[in-house]
C-alpha cells in the first residue's frame, strides 16, 4: 500500500513557479497509411521525415497508424473505470496481478528514489512471446494472470487485462513499423536492426497507464497570476528521458505533455486522442551514436480535466549488448558510448532520480 509520509503532499502541491510552456507549433508528423500507399517513394520520404524528427526533437506524432480507434476508446474507458475504483480495490487488484515493485499500482510515488508526482498509475511488464510470428497463444498472456482470480475486481477480471493485451499487440506491431522507418531513414541496410530487439521473446517491454486527476484550485491560481504566467502549475510526472529504445504514447484529449527542445526551451504538445506520440529513448540514442536524441519530457496537471495516458515502452532483452552501431559510427568515427548490456543500464537507471542524466555514465571520454 502506498501512503504518503507527512509533508510529501505539500511538496507536490507546491507549484514550482514556471512559465506556461507555449505550444509546439509544428509537431512533426508521419502518416503510416499514406506512406504505405505511396509506394517506395512515399516510404522513403516518410523514413527521411522520421529520421529528421528524431534528430531534431527525438519526438513526433504518428497518424494513419492502423490501431482501431474503438480499441483506443475502450482502453481509455476501462482505464477511467479502473482508476475510479476505491483506493483499496486498486491496490488489492494489482497486488494480485503484478509481482511488485516497480510493477503494479501506485499513487504519487514514481520509482523508488523519492520522486513524486500528481499521478496514479499502473506499470506492467509485457512479454513479447510469440510477437515475431503474431502467434500469442491464450496460454501465454502478455500481461500476468492474477494468482487468485477471485481477489481481483471484475473490472480487471472481465475486460481490462484482455483489452490491454489486445492494445499491446496492436501498438507493438505499429511500433515495429516505426522502428523500421527509423532504420531506413538512417540509411541502414539492416532495416530490422531496432525492431528485432523489441520483438525478441524476452524483450524487456512495459506498459504504463497514467491517470492525472485534475486540480481545480489551479484555475484560481492561474487567474491570480494572470493566465499564462508563473503560478498554478503542478507537475504530474517530472522531467525525464525514457531509458528504453522507444516509447509510444496515446492520451485522451487532455493537455499536459511537454517536451524540451534542443535549446532547453519547454513547449507543450497539443493533445490528439486519435494519434500516437513517439519518444526516442536513451537506448536508441546510444545505438545511433547520438544521432537520434532521447527527448526530455514531462507532464503538467490540468486544472479541470483528468488526463489518462497509456505508454508502451519498447526495450531490448536484458542480455542484449548495446553500443553505437558500427555503420552509424563510420570508419574512423568516434563511438560516443561504451558497450553495455541492457541489464546493466536498467540497474544503473533504477538508482537514479527521474530528472537525472542516465547516459552520462556510459559516455566515452
Ligand atoms: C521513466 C520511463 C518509464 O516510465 C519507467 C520509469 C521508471 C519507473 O517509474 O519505475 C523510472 C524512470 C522511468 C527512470 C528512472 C527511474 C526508473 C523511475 C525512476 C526514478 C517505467 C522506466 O523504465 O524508467
Amino acid at each position: 500500500m502506498v501512503v504518503l509520509a507527512k509533508g510529501e503532499l505539500e511538496q507536490i502541491a507546491l507549484p514550482a513557479v514556471q512559465k506556461a510552456a507555449p505550444p509546439l507549433a509544428d509537431v512533426p508528423e508521419v502518416d503510416l497509411a499514406a506512406a504505405a500507399s505511396r509506394g517506395a517513394e512515399g516510404r522513403a520520404a516518410a523514413a527521411r521525415a522520421v529520421a529528421a524528427a528524431c534528430e531534431e526533437h527525438g519526438f513526433f506524432k504518428v497518424t494513419g497508424h492502423g490501431v482501431p480507434l474503438d480499441l483506443l476508446a475502450r482502453v481509455e474507458n476501462a482505464a477511467a473505470a479502473f482508476f475510479a475504483l476505491q483506493q483499496r480495490d486498486k491496490e488489492s487488484a494489482m497486488s494480485a496481478v503484478a509481482p511488485g515493485s516497480p510493477f503494479g499500482y501506485a499513487s504519487k510515488r514514481i520509482g523508488s528514489n523519492g520522486d513524486l508526482g500528481w499521478v496514479e498509475y499502473l506499470l506492467l511488464g509485457v512479454t513479447a512471446a510469440g510477437a515475431s510470428t503474431g502467434d500469442h497463444s491464450a496460454d501465454e498472456p502478455l500481461l500476468p494472470a492474477p494468482a487468485d482470480e477471485e481477489a481481483v475486481p471484475s473490472a480487471w477480471r472481465c475486460s481490462f487485462r484482455d483489452l490491454l493485451n489486445e492494445y499491446t499487440v496492436a501498438v507493438r506491431r505499429m511500433t515495429c513499423e516505426v522502428l523500421e522507418l527509423m532504420a531506413e531513414g538512417l540509411g541502414m541496410a539492416e532495416t530490422d536492426a531496432f525492431a528485432r530487439l523489441v520483438l525478441e521473446d524476452d524483450s524487456d517491454s512495459m506498459l504504463r497507464v497514467n491517470h492525472y486527476p485534475p486540480r481545480p484550485e489551479l484555475k484560481h491560481l492561474q487567474q491570480l497570476h494572470g493566465g499564462g504566467g508563473g503560478g498554478g502549475r503542478v507537475t504530474g510526472f517530472g522531467e525525464h528521458t525514457d531509458p528504453q529504445i522507444i516509447s509510444v504514447l496515446r492520451s485522451n484529449a487532455t493537455s499536459g505533455l511537454e517536451i524540451a527542445l534542443r535549446d532547453g526551451t519547454w513547449v507543450s504538445v497539443p493533445p490528439d486522442q486519435g494519434s500516437f506520440f513517439v519518444n526516442v529513448g536513451d537506448a536508441l540514442q546510444v545505438l545511433t551514436n547520438g544521432r537520434f536524441r532521447s527527448v526530455r519530457h514531462r507532464v503538467m496537471v490540468n486544472s479541470v480535466r483528468s488526463r489518462v495516458s497509456v505508454i508502451f515502452f519498447g526495450g531490448p532483452p536484458p542480455r542484449e549488448t548495446l553500443a553505437p552501431l558500427p555503420q552509424l559510427v563510420g570508419e574512423g568515427g568516434r563511438s560516443r558510448y561504451r558497450e553495455f548490456t541492457w541489464r546493466e543500464y536498467k540497474s544503473s537507471a533504477y538508482r537514479t532520480k527521474l530528472a537525472d542524466n542516465r547516459l552520462c555514465h556510459f559516455e566515452t571520454t
